[in-house]
Parts: C-alpha cells; sequence; structure tokens
C-alpha cells in the first residue's frame, strides 16, 4: 500500500512536471487547467498522506516554472505570490470562516471581489514616475526581464500621470489579450503561414515572451493591475483604496471590482459565472481578498500564498480527451454534420461524450481523426466543440475520414454544396432521420409546442410508418397509440389531447414549426406580421418577400423553394383541414396598445416573474423588436441582476435603462 503511495507519488510529479513544461515554457498544454489542478490536489493529498515519500523537487514546492532563456533574471524584492483555490461555495465559506476566526471577528469582514484574469502575471517598476523595469513572475522568487517588451503596451504608462505617486512603485498585475483580439491575430497569423495560439492566455503568455520587442508591439496585449510589490510609502487603508489611487495614475486597473459582505459575495459569484462569456476577455475565476490591509498582514501568508486571498475559480471550460470516432447525423433540412463521439470526460459541470465538428470543412482544418487526443471545450449552454487536435499525440497510421458520398440512413445520394461546405442528403422526407428532425422540430415547444410526443414516441411512430408527414400526427387516435409498448391507455389518452390543444397556435408558431431553411422564430414573425395569411405567403413573390425584415435573396429563395415542393403544400392544406388555426389578427397589433411599434428593445441580466422569453413575447406583441445586443438603435434596455457588458455598453450609450419592476408596470397598464 505505502509503496503504491510511493510509486504514485513519483509518477504524478513526472506527469505534472511535463504539464508544467508544456504550459509555462511551450505556451502549449495538452491537459486542461481543470485537470492539470486535480493532478495538483491528488499529488497534495498524497505528500500529506505520506509526508515521508515527498520529493525534494515536488511541483508542490514551488509557484511557478524557472524562467528558460533569453531575458535576463530579475529578483523579486517582494515576492509574487501565487492564490490558494477554492471550487465551492462550501470552500468558499470555509476560507471566509478561518479569515475570521483568525481576526476573532465578531461582524462581517469586507471582502473585495473581481474577476480572476486568464493572463500572466507581471510586476511593472516605477521610480519617480518613470517605468524602469518589467518582469514576469516566474517562480514567483525568479522572473525574467521582460521589459522592453511591457514598453510596447499602450495601455501601460511609461510616465505617471500627476505628481502625487510614490518615488517608487512596483504594480502588479496580469498581462492578457481580449478575445477579440486574440481571434483577429490569429487570423492573421494563419493569413501569414505563422503559428497560431490554442488560447488567449498562451497568446498572451507567447507574445509577452517573445525575443524581439518589434513583435511583441504588434500583439494587441492589455494590462490589468490588481495589486503591489516594492513600495516606498504606503497608497491606502484598503485594497479597493490602493486601486484607486493607481487608477489616479493612469495605471489601468481592473473595472470589475466589488466590495461586499461574503454572503453578498457569493451572489457576485454566481452572476460573474453567469456573465463570463459577455466580458471582452477570458477570466477563469474570481479573486477574494480581503479589503483592509491592516487585516491582511494580521492574516500573513502561507507557503506562497497568502491568507487573506484565495481564487474561488469556476468549473474548467476545456479538458482532453480521446475522439473515439466521427458520426455522421443527418439533420432536419438533410445537411450530414459530423459529430465526434468522445471518451466521457467532466467538463464544465457536466460529464460531455459528444461535441459537434459543424463540417467537413472543419474536420479537415483541424485534421482530427479517429484515436486522436483532442481539446474540448463548453462554453456556458453551448454545445461542446472541439479546438484542437493534439496531432503530435497521433502514435499510429490513422486515415482521415472521407466524405460521404450516400446518406448514412437512406443512402440516398448526397448533394455537396461547396460555398457553404455542407453535404446534404437528397432524399427529403423519404429519408427517416430528416422526418424525424422535421418532426421534432414541428412538435418543440417554441413551435406547435406538443409536449408529451418526445423523440422516442416520434421513433416509433415514424419506424411504423404511421407519422410520415407533421399532419399525420393530428390523424392519431388514442385507440392506435394504446397498442405501443409502454402506453396505457391514459396516457394515449394525453397524448391525443396535447396534439388536439396544439392545433389553436399563432400564425408565426405555424410558420416556425414548418421548419424552412433558414427561417428561425424571428423571422417567421416577421413574415406573419408582413403577410395576412398563409394563402398570401406560399404564392409571394420574391420580391415581395425580400421586403420583409431580415428576409435576404438567400431567406427568400429557401422560402420559395418551400412552397414550391408540391409535398409541403399538400401537408399545409392537410394541416389546416384537420384543424390547426390561428387567428388571422393576432399578428395585427391592436392599436390601443401599439405605442411600443418602431421601438427595438433589449433584455440582460435576470427576471424573477417571468423568463426573458415571456417578456420578450409580450413586448412584441406590444409592436415592439426585442433583440439581442444594445447599440445607438436600442430604445430601451430591460436590466435585471447580474446584467453586465450590455448594461455598460447602454450607459456608455445614454440608452434608457429600467429595471423589471418597471417593465411590470409598462406591461400592465396595457
Ligand atoms: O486576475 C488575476 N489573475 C489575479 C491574480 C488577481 C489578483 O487579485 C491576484 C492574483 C494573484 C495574486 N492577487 C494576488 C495576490
Amino acid at each position: 500500500m505505502t509503496t503504491a503511495a510511493k510509486t504514485e507519488i513519483h509518477q504524478l510529479v513526472r506527469e505534472i512536471r511535463l504539464h508544467d513544461y508544456n504550459y509555462h515554457v511551450l505556451d502549449s498544454p495538452t491537459i486542461g487547467d481543470g485537470q492539470y489542478d486535480q493532478l495538483v490536489r491528488k499529488l497534495i493529498a498524497l505528500e500529506t498522506d505520506f509526508p515521508e515519500y515527498r520529493e525534494p523537487n515536488s511541483p508542490t514546492q514551488r509557484v511557478g516554472a524557472k524562467p528558460e532563456s533569453g531575458f535576463e533574471e530579475v529578483t523579486h524584492r517582494v515576492p509574487m505570490l501565487s492564490l490558494g483555490n477554492v471550487f465551492d461555495v462550501d470552500e468558499f465559506r470555509q476560507f471566509v470562516a478561518r479569515v475570521e476566526d483568525r481576526l476573532g471577528k465578531v461582524d462581517a469582514t469586507v471582502l473585495a471581489a473581481e474577476p480572476k484574469l486568464d493572463g500572466l502575471a507581471l510586476s511593472i517598476r516605477y521610480e519617480y514616475g518613470e517605468l524602469v523595469m518589467a518582469a514576469t513572475r516566474g517562480d514567483g522568487q525568479t522572473g525574467e526581464n521582460v521589459t522592453q517588451n511591457v514598453r510596447t503596451i499602450r495601455s501601460i504608462p511609461l510616465t505617471l500621470k500627476g505628481d502625487s505617486f510614490p518615488d517608487l512603485l512596483e504594480v502588479r498585475g496580469e498581462v492578457i489579450m481580449k478575445k477579440q483580439e486574440f481571434t483577429a491575430m490569429n487570423k492573421r497569423l494563419q493569413g501569414l503561414s505563422e503559428k497560431t495560439f490554442v488560447n488567449p492566455r498562451n497568446a498572451a503568455a507567447g507574445s509577452l515572451r517573445q525575443l524581439d520587442p518589434k513583435i511583441v508591439a504588434t500583439r494587441p496585449l492589455s494590462f490589468f493591475a490588481y495589486g503591489l510589490g516594492e513600495i516606498s510609502e504606503p497608497l491606502g487603508n484598503t485594497h479597493s483604496g490602493v486601486m484607486d489611487a493607481l487608477k489616479a495614475f493612469a495605471i489601468p486597473v481592473n473595472p470589475g471590482l466589488v466590495k461586499a459582505t461574503s454572503d453578498q459575495i457569493e451572489r457576485v459569484y454566481s452572476d460573474l459565472l453567469a456573465n463570463r462569456d459577455q466580458l471582452p476577455y477570458e477570466i477563469d475565476g474570481m479573486v477574494v481578498k480581503v479589503d483592509d490591509l491592516e487585516m491582511q498582514e494580521m492574516l500573513g501568508f502561507v507557503a506562497r500564498a497568502p491568507r487573506f486571498a484565495s481564487a474561488w475559480k469556476f468549473p474548467a471550460q476545456e479538458a482532453s480527451t480521446r475522439l473515439i470516432a466521427i458520426d455522421m447525423q443527418v439533420g432536419r433540412t438533410g445537411a450530414i454534420t459530423p459529430v465526434a463521439r468522445l471518451e466521457p470526460v467532466f467538463l464544465g459541470g457536466v460529464t460531455v461524450s459528444n461535441a459537434t465538428l459543424h463540417n467537413f470543412d472543419e474536420v479537415a482544418r483541424l485534421d482530427v481523426r479517429p484515436g486522436d487526443q483532442v481539446m474540448v471545450r463548453r462554453a456556458g449552454d453551448v454545445i461542446p466543440q472541439i479546438i484542437r487536435v493534439m496531432t503530435e499525440r497521433r502514435d499510429r497510421q490513422i486515415d482521415p475520414i472521407e466524405l460521404p458520398t450516400e446518406c448514412p440512413v437512406c443512402q440516398s445520394p448526397v448533394e455537396c454544396n461547396i460555398d457553404e461546405a455542407v453535404v446534404r442528403c437528397s432524399g427529403g422526407l423519404i429519408c427517416k432521420a430528416q422526418r424525424l428532425e422535421r418532426l421534432k422540430h414541428f412538435v418543440s415547444r417554441r413551435a406547435m409546442d406538443i409536449d408529451g410526443v418526445g423523440e422516442r414516441l416520434l421513433e416509433t411512430l415514424i419506424g411504423r410508418e404511421w407519422v410520415k408527414t407533421p399532419a399525420d400526427l393530428y390523424r392519431l387516435s388514442a385507440e392506435l397509440l394504446e397498442g405501443l409498448d409502454r402506453m396505457g391507455s391514459k396516457s394515449a389518452q394525453n397524448v391525443v389531447q396535447a396534439i388536439t390543444s396544439s392545433k389553436a397556435t399563432t400564425f408565426a408558431r405555424f410558420l416556425y414549426a414548418l421548419g424552412i431553411r433558414d427561417v428561425g422564430e424571428a423571422t417567421a414573425r416577421n413574415l406573419a406580421q408582413a403577410f395576412n395569411d398563409i394563402d398570401q405567403l406560399i404564392d409571394a413573390p420574391l420580391e415581395e418577400l425580400m421586403e420583409v425584415d431580415d428576409v435576404g435573396p438567400v431567406v427568400a429563395s429557401h422560402i420559395r423553394a418551400f412552397f414550391e415542393v408540391k409535398c409541403n403544400r399538400e401537408v399545409i392544406v392537410d394541416l389546416v383541414t384537420l384543424g390547426v388555426h390561428w387567428s388571422v389578427y393576432e399578428s395585427n397589433i391592436d392599436s390601443n396598445c401599439s405605442d411600443l411599434v418602431g421601438q427595438t428593445w433589449v433584455l440582460t441580466g435576470a427576471l424573477t416573474s417571468m423568463t426573458r422569453e415571456e417578456a420578450s413575447d409580450k413586448l412584441r406583441a406590444l409592436g415592439a423588436k426585442v433583440v439581442g445586443s444594445v447599440s445607438t438603435q436600442t430604445t430601451v434596455l430591460v436590466a435585471g441582476p447580474g446584467a453586465g457588458g450590455k448594461l455598460d455598453k447602454a450607459e456608455t450609450l445614454g440608452v434608457e435603462i429600467i429595471d423589471e419592476a418597471a417593465l411590470l408596470e409598462l406591461l400592465e397598464c396595457r
């Protein structure tokens, strides 16, 4: 047992050392941050249980990697600290309890929280207001002198503003690359056939550690201060006060700093997590500090991390895993999409076993093949994506997958559209995969909203050929359904009841449910508003369609093409004959409450009394256009708790901003 521990410790040390090298020296990690943290945690746990096996050069005994080459070494007179981590609310509360315990406090401690920027730490030294030196963190004691490179970063002042700065001032902060700048830069590098970077953090690190400052000058780096190193006199009594002082010297500090007590901070954390994608840069958590500097001093340090601060990490968004196979999926419009089947991996709080590959161009661009080790990313609620393939770790010859020549489901020949990079099954409704996808869309909540008819039931109904078109759903009887596996008479009645209730719908929903290519909810709504009824729409010429909002020549041609197909027209007639109906007036706005016509609204943050979708529907019913982003065209922004970038933008543009209470009042008096 104990020798097993010894071996495991040794293996972990070697493994972590390799990852440290890949990350710090090569700027090219092969595992995700969360996976790395887990390895380190495991090693720490084992070293705690078996201190006799701790290796003197264990990676747990130092903060980062030693500087490797090219740059002169710099010793930090005040060490550059790292942060202890917490991963969930319990660990956060333990951190707060430890702090308050040590301080012997009765009332709640004021904390300062800020987004944890995902870049690399930098120390900048000013003497008499002039930038004299800048160094990376390195291992916390010794870093690299990157002064010439840092001088190229526009947002870092070479001379401090005003005249109240201390003679000696070392500012510590994070060098980052904003997401947009990163994407643009990578595109540029790709165009020049140069090495691209896997993520903004590695791009920032790789750029800052470029040996040629001329190249660094072309890299879009930013800097935000979060603390101090050596100083000749104090700048304030609190962390937040110090940040204000730095701001006055023209040093960029993170605008997201919040002062609050620990219970409020929990809310700040969940809001930040929910809004992380809206921020212009990547963050991997929230840093929490005791705001009072005297208390910070009382708390002191453990090893090389302060006791007064902690990084509350977000669930990792990236992890590495193995691609088992590339499957072909046939979509609603026949598009055949490659889908990556993955060895399950825990990512962003869920277990992920599929990732989208978008199209065959993407497969070729990534050069992904079955068996490859891949980096997977899952941001928010979006479908996981493969962002990188570790081709260098492909250990045997694997052939790239080939473009399908026939539909994997109905064997119809495929049509290739070079412009779109899409391969499409030509089978139309004879293809059971397309049939299933169309029906799934037809019954979905935002379309006909037929509760109780799920994918499994649809598969059965299609398999038995009871349902070929959406109209067939309305011909089903409870007696027929009762014959199915696991379908009692009560559930059969419920299904038929749900189908029957869906007959009363709206024109917009109906149009959306038809599943015309490129006609999403918004376009369906616009069409419903522009055309009185289906008869006019069916025969509308291209020019007339193109007069509708958001309908260009491509969408117009898809709409025409759809209505030109004989069986599509038949299905529509069938549906109407079977009782599907809507009010022809629903789309015409009632003149009593048409005062939002011509206005453009945006909703952001959380609402408590209804979902954002419901609120959007209500506003639209009053004639407003509801869109996703704030611009000079925006009339009103409804901002709930957790609002982020959109709120900032609305404030900057001087857009009217109201809260949920005001929205309710407005909806109520209609
Ligand atoms: O944003 C960061 N990555 C960040 C790192 C923010 C901070 O306030 C930090 C930090 C590392 C150490 N504070 C310390 C003391």
